[in-house]
């Protein structure tokens, strides 16, 4: 017999996972360097559906790069040295993947973690498997672990539980289970109850397991260092019978702890089916209870209930450590391993200060909220476009004449034409052949100053003449002195001879609904003025909106006066006039596609060339 007969795993083990788990990877990692390994188990991985790459890890402290193929066989060739798969395909794929790691003669061990794998497949793979001299653990299984050697994928858990069950280096006791659970449980009791963990196998849940409790109670009979060996079986099956048999017969002569769990099986009136596929007792031979029995005629050390299970393994390992079978070693504690940031992040264990902040937005929960306000109640509550507004711009609720009031304002600046800059620009960058974003944003750079774009500063204006109490004459007179245009005044179409619908709607909606309406009383009376210069120079739908803003939040009761000074001061109020007009931008594009239109070229005739006269000459000598 050979140390190769019974071992699957040593220190040098080296493993192919099958599939994009990452987070696998760096736990069998993180295993490897708590257990001093000197090399890292993962080899690489392969993942059929991305090209080959690398993917960084944690090595203790140090980043390492491990290879991702997209072909098997590759993979193979590369890692000649590689000897177990982890394979983590789905239900699906698993048992292709699983034949086609099976054509590969390197490849001793194969860990398949689907559940679900049709039981006829399964089978095959099983008889495959046979032939090929392979172990399978699984499917349907975390895997196992060996102790200062190698864990597969998931088992175990999370470092502070590798830590705490001390699986970091090998104990004398092996066991074989069923699944993740039972292992974990096992893990815990085992390292209480006696000098830990030499090894344990998850066999997995379901009928047809393709290596069984018996055949890893064979490999720990060989092994030296196994002193002792716990069995954790379940209802269902009559595996545990084969147990029964090698003990009686004497293939088996370590000390064995035995139970299975499912005994209240029997307290229910009808055959329970437990979560695992094969944990159900269709024959009396296969309840655990049964099962107990046999395993305790047999010569197993079987406790009363699952609870006396630890007392068991501590009653047998103090009688082979009074024997001399087992000599406990000294404790060493393992090397540190970073804690993961999430995790520790997780735990409360550190705090770091955030680079980003965001008050109007949190997508994290199920929920989306806007300002605090799920949009299930958004909807609920019929808030509309305005409400949403509010939350969003001003984190606030604002009362429905206010919301009202910003939907109007988006509907009557949607759209004003084609001849308009934006608009005029959208449409050339159609034509152009440009896609929507960049048609849109061609429109929206031509909002400034002169067009659509002199809200807040009209909002200024208006909002510090009638603060300081200046009377608009002296506000229109004082303006002109400085030389400068009063922002929200003048329209190239409109003027008090043809009146523009939208302020004369706008302004029927504030006289009935604002509390009040200082600032723009103030802006009209100034546009008295200004048009008796000029018929054009009226208060323009820039100029009245940001008037009336400014009266909605002096007035509303829902801002102080800090808070409405400043949203003027950071410029949300050109927001409403790119928000609105954004849908009649995006309106032009659609219309310029749907129309066909060509590549824009502007007529000469429409343009005056006037070259400098000297233009070409030379003017010398
Ligand atoms: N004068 C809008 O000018 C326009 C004066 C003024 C005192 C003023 C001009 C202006 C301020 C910016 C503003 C928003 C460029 C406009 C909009 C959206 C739109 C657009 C659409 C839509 C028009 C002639 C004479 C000169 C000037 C004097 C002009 N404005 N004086 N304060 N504000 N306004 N922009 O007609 O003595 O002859 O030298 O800059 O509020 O963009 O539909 O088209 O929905 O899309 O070209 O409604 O008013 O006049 O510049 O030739 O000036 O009037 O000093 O005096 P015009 P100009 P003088 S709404």
């Amino acid at each position: 017999v050979s140390p190769r007969d019974y071992t699957l795993f040593s220190n040098t083990t080296k493993a192919m996972i099958w599939g994009m788990q990452p987070k696998a990877a760096q736990e069998m990692l993180d295993f490897d360097f708590v257990c001093s390994r000197r090399q890292p188990s993962v080899a690489c991985m392969v993942y059929p559906f991305v090209g080959n790459h690398k993917q960084k890890f944690y090595w203790g402290h140090k980043e390492i790069l491990l290879p991702v193929y997209r072909s098997l066989a590759e993979a193979m060739k590369n890692h000649p040295e590689v000897d177990v798969a982890v394979n983590f395909a789905s239900l699906r794929s698993a048992y292709d993947a699983t034949l086609e790691v099976m054509q590969f003669p390197q490849i001793r061990t194969i860990a398949i973690i689907a559940e679900g794998i049709p039981e006829n497949l399964t089978r095959e793979m099983n008889r495959i498997a046979k032939q090929k001299n392979i172990s399978i653990i699984g499917p349907a299984t975390v895997g196992g672990i060996k102790p200062g050697c190698f864990k597969i994928g998931n088992t175990g858990g999370m470092l502070d539980n590798i830590l705490a069950s001390k699986l970091y280096r090998p104990g004398s006791v092996a066991y074989v289970s069923r699944s993740g659970g039972m292992s974990n449980e096992l893990n815990n009791i085992i390292s209480r109850a006696s000098n830990g963990v030499y090894e344990g196998i998850a066999i997995g849940g379901d009928r047809y397991p393709g290596t069984t409790f018996i055949d890893h109670i064979f490999r720990y009979q060989l092994d030296p260092e196994i002193k002792m060996i716990v069995l954790l079986g379940e209802v269902g099956g009559v595996e545990e019978y084969e147990i029964c048999s090698a003990i009686e017969s004497g293939k088996i002569t370590k000390p064995v702890v035995a139970w299975c769990i499912g005994t209240c099986a029997s307290m229910f009136a009808s055959e329970v089916q437990f979560g695992h596929a094969g944990a159900c007792a269709n024959a009396e031979k296969e309840t655990a209870a049964s099962k107990n029995a046999a395993l305790g005629r047999a010569g197993a050390v079987v406790p009363r209930s699952f609870d006396e299970l630890g007392e068991k393994i501590r009653e047998v390992y103090n009688t082979l450590v009074a024997n001399g079978s087992i000599v406990p070693g000294p404790e060493v504690p393992p090397p540190p391993v970073p804690m993961d940031y999430a995790w520790a992040r997780e735990l409360g264990l550190i705090r770091k200060p955030a680079s980003f902040m965001t008050s109007i937005c949190d997508e994290r929960g199920q929920e989306l909220l806007y300002a605090g306000i799920p949009i299930s109640e958004i909807l609920r509550e019929d808030m509309g476009v305005g409400g949403v507004l509010s939350l969003l711009w001003f984190q606030r609720r604002l009362p429905p004449w206010a919301g009202k009031f910003l939907e109007m304002c988006l509907i009557v600046t949607a759209d004003h034409g084609p001849a308009v800059s934006g608009a005029h620009n959208t449409i050339v960058t159609a034509r152009a052949g440009k896609d929507l974003v960049s048609s849109l944003c061609s429109g929206l750079l031509t909002i400034g100053d002169r067009f659509g774009g002199a809200l807040d500063e009209a909002a200024k204006m208006f909002g510090n003449a009638y603060d300081s109490g200046q009377t608009p004459m002296d506000f229109v007179n004082e303006t002109k002195k400085r030389g400068q245009t009063i922002m929200g005044i003048g329209h190239r179409v409109k003027s008090i001879n043809n009146p523009d619908m939208r302020i004369v709607l706008l302004h029927d909606y504030v006289k009935r609904n604002f509390p009040a309406s200082p600032i723009l009383d103030y802006a009209f009376e100034v546009e008295k003025i200004t048009t008796k210069k000029k018929p054009n120079l009226i208060l323009n739908v820039d100029g009245f909106i940001a008037c009336s803003f400014l009266d909605l939040f002096r007035s509303s009761g829902c801002f102080t006066r800090e808070e409405a000074d400043e949203y003027i001061e950071i410029g949300v109020l050109n927001g409403i006039f790119v928000l609105g007009r954004s849908m009649g931008f995006i309106g032009h594009y659609l219309d310029q596609r749907r129309l066909k239109q060509g590549l824009y070229r502007h007529p000469w005739d429409d343009i005056s060339y006037v070259m400098p006269e000297s233009s070409g000459k030379f003017d010398g000598i």
